[in-house]
């Protein structure tokens, strides 16, 4: 065959070899795996794992938040328990006033017979007297009204003694005349003062509710001074202390706040001495004595007394019951 006859043999063979290509089943590479099934389920091995995971907890969530939501919604059990037992009070107080019988609240607090407006106690013996007592004798007072203040206690009542008004009388352990002797030092002789039958938080009721107070208190010396001076220091001897237990500077019958005993004020103390005649301190039997009438400081609480220490020196005190008139 001449080189021309194979030229021809080979474009009859190539060329109907050429016209199947591409081939019926070829496909680009890139397209084929687009639509591979096995592709994209090797995409999918993690992110749609990741998807199924996240939906599950956006469930648990979910879930969660309506379990929340419901706790949030329902009340706690106190509060169930309180709301059951307010449902059954009403129950209670319904049935109460089906029978006609009062519930505890609508019930009406009865004064006790004893201590309620239907049994009188007066305030004080003037007050038994206004209202007709005439017997002297032990009676119950209270001064700040019943169901207030202090409790009621028991008085002794002078009804002869004023024409006008009951006296409400206050005794304590300290009545007697009392001696002192032997002690030197002011205020080394010190006696607390008792009254009977009454606390101190009575007595004062008692004053606050009179007109007037008093309390007799009486120093009888033998030149035992209530007022003395140590070199250059003056020195109190002989005091009072009040209810609030609050050392006087005044002796009995004189002014609150003077300083002096009854003489000083009037300027009638023996020698002219200044303030008390106890103050002269000449050996000699003298006394200063008076009433104590100051209500915001009766009664004496305690009393003092000293300048009894040498051979010669002694005195005697004398306390009055306190005494409380009108109102
Ligand atoms: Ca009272
Ligand atoms: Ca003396």
């Amino acid at each position: 065959m001449s080189l021309c006859g194979v030229l021809v043999l080979l474009v009859l063979v190539a060329v109907p070899a050429l016209g199947q290509f591409p081939p019926d089943n070829w496909e680009f590479p890139d397209r084929r795996i687009e639509n591979n099934e096995d592709l994209r389920e090797v995409q999918c091995r993690h992110t749609c794992e990741d998807v199924k995971a996240l939906k599950r907890r956006m469930r648990e969530m979910e879930s969660r938040v309506l379990a929340l939501e419901d706790a949030a919604q329902a009340p706690p059990t106190g509060l169930l328990k309180m709301l059951q037992l307010e449902g059954r009070i009403r129950e209670l107080e319904q049935l109460l006033l089906k029978s006609n019988k009062p519930s505890p609240e609508q019930q009406v607090v009865k004064p006790r017979k004893d201590q309620g407006t239907d049994t009188h106690i007066s305030a004080s013996c003037a007050d038994l007297k206004e209202n007709g007592e005439t017997k002297s004798g032990t009676y119950t007072i209270d001064p700040d009204d019943l169901d207030y203040g202090v409790e009621p206690f028991q008085v002794y009542c002078d009804m002869t003694s004023d024409n006008d008004t009951g006296i409400t009388v206050v005794g304590h352990d300290s009545e007697e005349r009392m001696l002192v002797n032997g002690y030197e030092t002011a205020g080394s002789y010190s006696k607390d003062i008792t009254y009977h039958g009454a606390s101190m938080e009575q007595i004062a009721a008692l004053i606050k509710a009179s007109k007037s107070c008093r309390q007799f208190l009486k120093y009888e010396c033998f030149s035992s001074a209530i007022h003395g001076r140590i070199l250059d220091l003056e020195v109190t001897y002989a005091s009072w202390e009040s209810r609030q237990g609050e050392k006087m500077d005044y002796w009995a019958g004189a002014s609150p706040g003077s300083g002096k005993c009854a003489c000083g004020e009037t300027g009638t103390c023996a020698k002219a001495n200044p303030r008390c005649n106890c103050d002269v301190n000449d050996k000699r039997w003298r006394a200063d004595e008076g009433y104590l009438t100051d209500k915001a400081t009766l009664p004496v609480s305690r009393l003092n007394f000293g300048d009894t220490g040498h051979e010669w020196e002694q005195g005697y005190y004398t306390l009055g019951k306190l005494e409380c008139t009108g109102y």
